[in-house]
């Protein structure tokens, strides 16, 4: 049965392949597996419908015959473990894979998040300034251990794996903030990863969705100095 992902009916980040259903795409890309997306506007997602399925009312979901999934960690896994190409034969180094995957969600992307939230949400406040240097020091600092374990390898751990495809995704979230670029070595990585094939067919396909959703429409998403700002419903901060 063909699995059914969702996504933004249109991105706040304009189609520059941030949003998570983006790893998703991408995993499926790299099994060769093939996958229908049904989008979602943001009011849709806060619907009871979508709720049955997200309890956070977010991106993505999957939908493959009585199995429904959110999260995108856990849905990256799920096609891991189906699907030969993104986790190693080896069971200790498929743990080790495994182990990569929630270093970047849950070690890694966490400091990211907090600073591009802050610098979304945040930013008129008379604090902000004082605060954006302890933002950036936090993810600095992940850069710089990340930046050392990696070395001169061309992925993390071995071939490449579900480990790099999410530490990956996590790690392009700091485009435009100057900060990547302080680890030659981890943008050189990002840089590897992008120029994948099933990369960039599954970049590719997301850009399409946000390019057709642009036709004929004006107002909506807009980018502003690398970070990404919304139009959205009051009182609902809108989680790129
Ligand atoms: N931890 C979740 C995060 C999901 C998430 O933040 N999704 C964003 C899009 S990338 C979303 O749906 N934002 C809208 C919202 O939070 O209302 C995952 O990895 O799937």
């Amino acid at each position: 049965m063909t699995p059914t992902l969702t996504a933004f009916e249109r991105s706040p980040d304009r189609g520059r392949g941030l949003a998570r259903d983006m790893r998703v795409r991408w995993a499926l890309e790299e099994v060769g597996q093939p996958y229908e997306v049904r989008l979602l506007s943001f009011e849709a997602m806060k619907q009871p419908a979508h709720l049955a399925l997200h309890p956070f009312g977010q991106i993505p979901t999957w939908q493959e015959g009585d199995l429904a999934l959110f999260e995108s960690g856990a849905i990256v896994l799920h096609i891991a473990r189906r699907h030969a190409g993104l986790l190693p034969d080896d069971a200790d180094a498929r743990a080790r894979a495994v182990a990569w995957m929630f270093a970047a969600l849950g070690t890694v992307e966490p400091p990211i998040v907090e600073r591009s939230m802050a610098l979304m949400l945040e930013r008129d406040q008379p604090w902000f300034e004082a605060r954006l240097p302890g933002l950036d020091e936090r993810v600095r600092i992940r850069l710089d251990q990340l930046s050392r374990r990696l070395g001169e390898a061309d992925w993390l751990d071995g071939d490449f794996s579900a480990g790099d495809l999410m530490m990956v995704t996590v790690l392009q979230r700091l485009g435009g903030s100057g900060l990547l670029e302080t680890c030659p070595n981890l943008e050189a990585y990002v840089s590897r990863a992008e120029a994948r094939p099933a990369y960039r067919r599954a970049f590719a396909d997301q850009l399409a969705v946000f390019e057709a959703s642009q036709a004929g429409e004006a107002g909506g998403p807009r980018a502003c100095q690398g970070e990404v700002y919304a139009v959205r419903p009051p009182g609902h901060a809108l989680n790129v």
